[in-house]
C-alpha cells in the first residue's frame, strides 16, 4: 500500500490560521475501515468508493466527512489531524478548487500533485 502525499496540509495550515484548530473535541469516528478488498485497491480508492454513498463518483460534504474518516481509521496522518481537529469543511473548501459543492477524484490528485511535492 502506497503511503499518500499529505493533500490534506494546506487545510491544516488555513485551519491553524484561521484559529479555529482547537475549538471544539474530536467528532467520533464511527465508520469501519475498507473491507479487505480483493484486489489491490489503495487505502484513498478504497475510502473514496467507501464514502461515495449515491455512488456519483463526487464527495460532497457529508461523504467527505466519512472520506477523511475512513483515511483517519487507515492511519493517514493528515486526516487523523483533520479528523481530530474537526477541520472537515476547512479541508472541504480547500480541496473543492472549482467551488461546486464537490470534492471529485481529480481534485483530490491535483491536490495530490500541488503539495505532495
Ligand atoms: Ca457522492
Ligand atoms: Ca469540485
Amino acid at each position: 500500500m502506497r503511503s499518500l502525499p499529505a493533500f490534506i496540509l494546506p487545510a491544516l495550515i488555513c485551519g491553524f490560521y484561521a484559529g479555529n484548530a482547537f475549538a471544539s473535541e474530536p467528532v467520533p469516528v464511527s465508520v469501519e475501515p475498507p473491507a479487505e478488498a480483493q484486489e489491490p485497491m489503495d487505502l484513498e480508492t478504497a475510502s473514496f468508493i467507501t464514502a461515495d454513498a449515491d455512488a456519483d463518483l463526487k464527495l460532497e460534504y457529508e461523504e467527505f466527512r466519512t472520506f477523511i474518516g475512513l483515511l483517519a481509521v487507515g492511519d493517514h496522518k493528515s486526516a487523523k489531524w483533520v479528523s481530530a481537529l474537526r477541520l472537515y469543511s476547512t479541508a472541504f473548501s480547500v480541496m473543492d478548487k472549482n467551488k461546486d459543492g464537490f470534492v471529485d477524484p481529480d481534485e483530490l490528485r491535483e491536490g495530490e500533485a500541488e503539495h505532495g511535492k
